[in-house]
């Protein structure tokens, strides 16, 4: 199977209308969209999301804001997958971010930074985990899945 990796859509990004212009990015890289929904994470779903940064100084904030309202959860495949959508998210303090990236092109802040990706397939599985079952990821074929798979 194709690397998979998790994204979230932020609700900066959701209430900027900015949803239509992310997702295409990663489809124009070829990645193909396996799993999406949408909603506003309750406190609890938040804190698992983001336990590696409990304790941070910004921690109180970050929950504030990726649970003030809706986001998008995706679920995008393809070779490399992971380290793909980093590039096309660009670097977490969007001021640090290339242009040409989201958070760079679009970006406020290291908060409001409009996506999170997984930062390893191991992080992947684990976010996927949190937000969709096996059975609402989808398997199917794309007609030119031949000119981007990797070998
Ligand atoms: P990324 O989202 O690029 O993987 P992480 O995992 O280091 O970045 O941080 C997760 C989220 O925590 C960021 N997207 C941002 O919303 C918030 N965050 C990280 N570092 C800071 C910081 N120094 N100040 C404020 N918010 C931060």
């Amino acid at each position: 199977m194709a690397e998979r990796t998790f994204v979230m859509i932020k609700p900066d990004g959701v209430g900027r209308r900015l949803c239509g212009e992310i997702m295409r990015r990663y489809e124009r890289k070829g990645l193909r969209l396996v799993g999406l929904k949408m909603s506003i994470l309750d406190r609890g779903l938040a804190e698992r999301h983001y336990a590696e940064h409990v304790g941070k100084p910004f921690f109180a904030g970050l929950l504030e804001f990726i649970t003030s309202g809706p986001t998008i959860q995706m679920v995008w495949e393809g070779p490399d997958a992971v380290n793909a959508v980093r590039k096309i998210n660009g670097a977490t303090n969007c001021q640090q971010a290339d242009i040409g990236s989201i958070r760079g092109d679009f970006g406020i802040n290291t908060q409001k930074n409009l996506v999170h990706a997984s930062d390893s397939v191991e992080t992947a599985r684990r976010e996927m985990a949190l937000y969709f079952a096996d059975s609402e990821l989808w398997d199917y074929t794309m007609p030119d899945g031949h000119w981007l798979a990797e070998a």
